[in-house]
């Protein structure tokens, strides 16, 4: 069988949705969900080590996200009977007036695949709707995403409101304007350039 798990790993990097979910949903009859997990998992770990050394594109991780979507698709009720849903929650969005989410979208998806739970809030999200999810959710970690120079004072003002609020969860910040001074500068726990890194930092943040 460990071939198998080998031809998984394989199809979800390739992108190749139809493979990978048959692959898992005959690895599925007999074998631990857990090693299943773990077999998309190293997918995209390998699929972030490739894109951070700009050996493959976003349009690469983005296949290989929808390969392992529907992956997890048979996995996930199993994995749930199971108790190996995600211990830990991130929250995200694009920042109050920012509309771009493609780069936010990956750095979610990367984060699905290193078995965070993910609660998108989408585009132009308002720090007082960051707040309610961290509450609702019991968020760990709040990721920002910001692409305009114009929009990245937002990401000052919800690390305070979240400081004033007295709630735990760790902010991170990322987008092509944001730097790790300005995180510094504005008390964020972390930054990131890449989703692949967004992802290496969550798991260290919650380690
Ligand atoms: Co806009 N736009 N845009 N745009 N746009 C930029 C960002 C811009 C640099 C283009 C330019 O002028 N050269 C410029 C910003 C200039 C600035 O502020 N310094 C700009 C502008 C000015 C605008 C408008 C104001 C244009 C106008 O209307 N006059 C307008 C603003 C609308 C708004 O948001 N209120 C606007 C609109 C748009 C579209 C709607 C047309 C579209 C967005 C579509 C969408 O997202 N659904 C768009 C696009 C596509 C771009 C460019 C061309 C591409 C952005 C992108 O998706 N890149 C962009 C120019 C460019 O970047 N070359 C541009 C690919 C993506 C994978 O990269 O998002 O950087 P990125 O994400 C990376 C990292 O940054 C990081 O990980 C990702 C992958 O590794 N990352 C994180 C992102 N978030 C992270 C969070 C993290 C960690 C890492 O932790 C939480």
């Amino acid at each position: 069988m460990e071939n198998e798990f080998d031809s998984l790993t394989e199809a979800v990097r390739k992108g190749q949705r139809d493979k990978a979910k048959e692959i898992a949903s005959r690895l599925l009859e007999s074998e631990n969900p857990a090693d299943i997990l773990n077999a998309i998992l190293t997918a995209m770990a390998q699929i972030g080590v490739r894109f951070k050394a700009g050996e493959v594109f976003v349009p690469e991780v983005l296949v290989a996200a929808r390969a392992m979507n529907s992956v997890l698709e048979v996995l996930e009720p199993v994995l749930v009977k199971s108790g190996l849903q995600p211990k830990h929650c991130v929250v995200i969005g694009t920042v109050f007036g920012d509309l771009h989410d493609i780069g936010k979208n990956l750095v979610a998806m990367m984060l699905r695949g290193a078995n965070f739970k993910v609660v998108d809030l989408g585009v132009n999200v308002s720090a007082d709707k960051f707040l309610s999810a961290a509450r609702e959710h019991n968020a760990d970690i709040v990721a920002l995403s910001a692409l305009l120079t114009t929009t990245m004072p937002s990401m000052k003002n919800i690390v305070d409101v979240f400081k004033k609020s007295g709630i735990q969860a760790k902010i991170i910040v990322g987008g092509a304007p944001v730097t790790q001074d300005f995180a510094d500068k504005i008390g964020a726990n972390g930054y990131s350039k890449d989703a692949a890194s967004a992802a290496d930092l969550c798991k260290r943040l919650v380690a």
